[in-house]
């Protein structure tokens, strides 16, 4: 069965959170009336939040925290893992654990998109995998430690020049021994950068841990022209039963984008991966 959540963010998150809504409270109560089983987390650190907040709101609204995203890591803090300056990096190294460690209280994951870090103008190409992948044992040596799987997210070449297919991310990662890292495909991205969506889906699918939903222009699914029938019968030949994470642009109003969200999407939640028991 795959669970289905939203991208929210606090009040003050800046313009750089891709959320659907902004307010903790405001933003359960409505999760759990438009029929979301889960709440994903769009944060710059640790301290954005309350952990006991979060979780009683978990309890009250019967929500699940799905997974924390870390763009704004990246675009507020202006933070990466593949920085070349090593304080800079470390920094990066440090906010990011901080935020694994919490997802270890939540029981859910922690994604890398834009927060990895790109090739800088000068850096060769190595040179950024290696100082990602050596950032990356660091956050998996915490991660490990608290049961938090790390997400890396492969996203269009239009937003950083590094890991933009999920064949590129799969490669990236083959090397690690750890069950607590995987892919996270998003759709939105898989359609610039795939030659077949599905087909991504199946060759990678051992490897996908958790996926983004939107349509082909970041609206809610079926305000675009993306085939979520292929998407849905991949993920149900894989047998995926993970997340799946409603990231989409709060367009034409957040309340209205959720809600097409949930109802295109819901015909394919019951009629793939086992069916979806419970609400909506
Ligand atoms: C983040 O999940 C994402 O998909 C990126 O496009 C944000 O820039
Ligand atoms: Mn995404």
């Amino acid at each position: 069965m795959i669970k289905i959540a939203v991208a929210v963010a606090d009040e003050k998150a800046g313009p750089s959170a891709f959320v659907v809504w902004r307010g903790f409270d405001s933003s359960f109560k409505k999760a759990e009336q438009y029929g979301y089983d889960g709440i994903e987390l769009a944060l710059r650190t640790r301290q954005d939040i309350s952990e006991h907040e979060i979780k009683s709101l978990c309890r009250q609204y019967h929500l699940e925290i799905s997974g924390i995203s870390t763009g704004q890591v990246f675009a507020d803090l202006g933070l990466n893992l593949a920085d070349p300056d090593n304080g800079r990096r470390a920094e990066a190294v440090q906010v990011l654990s901080d935020l694994v460690k919490l997802a270890g209280e939540f029981g859910c994951m922690v994604n890398l998109g834009r927060a990895r870090g790109s090739v800088a103008p000068g850096q060769r190409r190595e040179q950024t995998e290696r100082l990602f992948l050596d950032s990356l044992s660091k956050l998996l040596f915490v991660a490990e430690r608290v049961g938090t799987t790390i997400i890396v997210e492969p996203v269009n070449r239009y937003e950083i020049n590094f890991i933009n297919t999920v064949a590129q991310c799969a490669d990236l990662l083959k090397g690690i021994k750890s069950k607590y890292v995987g892919i996270m495909p998003d759709v939105f991205h898989m359609n610039i950068e795939e030659k077949s969506i599905g087909k991504s889906i199946e060759e990678y699918g051992d490897n996908i841990r958790y996926i983004h939903l939107a349509d082909s222009n970041r609206l809610a699914p079926g305000w675009g022209h993306l085939d979520f029938t292929e998407v849905f019968t991949a993920l149900d030949k894989i047998g995926y039963a993970g997340w799946a994470s409603v990231e989409i642009l709060p367009e034409p109003n957040p309340d209205g984008a959720a809600a097409h969200a949930i109802k295109t999407l819901q015909p394919f939640l019951q009629r793939f991966c086992g069916g979806r028991k419970g609400r909506g």
